[in-house]
């Protein structure tokens, strides 16, 4: 039949996510279970994101991903996962009997592209949209619906946190198998308009050490890191959930503030340490607590990933006056130096 070889193609995007409760260890390597939970906050569409194009065919010898143009390797372990997750659900529903699956056969193989609208290099957790992305976009080629969050996770933690928009919680779950290990809306991207997210890209290097290869580095040998995972993070959770939910950007600022600078300590703190703050990002905190102390309030927060480029929360009527602070100490220079984007938080996943 003609119409079997026409090739089925979705395209989808997916926001980058920002964690104010950051994901530092895994309990298991493979299914990607964390030591704890940890919250963040999806960008808006339309900023830092990852667009797929799956296209499915019978006439497709084999499964193929292109990554910003260029052919990577499809036996990439964690992609396999995502694709034999993928299949396994759509197996799952058609001998459910459900009648809406679409044509694509799921013998089909499929052509993968997959391109950012950011730099790769400045480290600005292109993992998390990718595999969110990639989830997202098979699962609609398959004809598959539902709970997506578990399979995101198998490609990259972070990535389960941005299948949804606004402020995601990653519950770390209980369970061995991990299916309790899922991410969760705890509000919409409309629930805190006036909220604001500046990039501020310190260095567009390649961060030194890999987030997997630190964190299994931090979870055999940093003590902090496991005081951290036991005692700090589950009270923290539950107070950042709180200060989300009443709007309190007191609170909010300084918990996301606290949580950034706990773990660049069990960075540190991991054996050999690992550096990703840079001299840069340093003045850029020292810059923050002056302009609040100067306040006498908490206006602007920052938080740092596993890189030293810093992410700046505050309300829009704080960020013109911010933004030209930070355009004075830190001109742009062209090295691929120092910009700044202004992100609204008010996203769709
Ligand atoms: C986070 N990071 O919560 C934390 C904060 C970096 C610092 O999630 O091994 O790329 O793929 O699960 O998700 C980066 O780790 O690591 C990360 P894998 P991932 O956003």
């Amino acid at each position: 039949e003609n119409s079997m070889d026409k090739p089925n193609i979705v395209t989808c995007a997916a926001p980058v996510n920002i964690a104010v409760i950051k994901y530092w260890g895994k309990r298991n390597e493979e299914l990607i279970l964390p030591i704890n939970s940890s919250l963040s906050v999806t960008l808006h569409q339309d900023q830092l994101k990852t667009t797929t194009t799956v296209a499915s065919s019978r006439s497709f010898q084999e499964d193929r991903i292109w990554l910003n143009g260029k052919e990577e390797d499809i036996t990439h372990q964690r992609l396999q996962s995502c694709l034999r997750e993928i299949r396994r659900l759509a197996r799952k529903r058609r001998n459910d009997g459900d009648p809406g699956l679409d044509s694509t056969g799921l013998s089909h193989k499929v052509h993968i592209c997959s391109v950012n609208n950011f730099p790769t290099a400045a480290g600005l957790a292109s993992s998390a949209a990718g595999f969110a992305c990639l989830v997202y976009t098979l699962a609609r080629v398959f004809g598959v619906e539902g709970e997506l969050s578990g399979i995101a996770r198998q490609g990259s933690g972070s990535a389960c946190r941005s299948m949804y928009g606004g402020f995601v919680q990653w519950i770390m779950g209980q369970k061995d198998d991990g299916k309790d290990s899922l991410a969760q809306q705890v509000e919409p991207e409309t629930h805190w308009p006036e909220l604001r997210i500046l990039v501020l890209v310190a260095s567009a290097e390649r961060k030194p050490i890999g987030s997997t290869s630190g964190m299994q580095t931090s979870v055999e040998t940093s003590c902090l890191l496991k005081h951290r995972a036991e005692s700090v993070v589950p009270s923290r959770m539950a107070e950042m959930i709180e200060a989300v939910q009443r709007k309190d950007f007191t609170a909010f600022a300084e918990l996301t503030m606290k949580d950034s600078n706990q773990f660049h300590a069990t960075c540190l703190d991991t054996y050999p340490p690992i550096f990703y703050l840079s001299s840069v990002s340093q003045q850029v905190i020292s810059l923050v607590h002056r302009y609040n102390r100067h306040y006498g309030e908490t206006r602007v927060a920052y938080t740092f990933d596993a890189g030293p480029n810093a992410v700046i929360f505050t309300l829009q009527q704080h960020v013109p006056e911010f933004v030209q602070l930070i355009q004075h100490f830190f001109p742009s220079d062209t090295n691929g130096g120092q910009f700044i984007k202004g992100l609204p938080v008010n996203s769709a996943s």
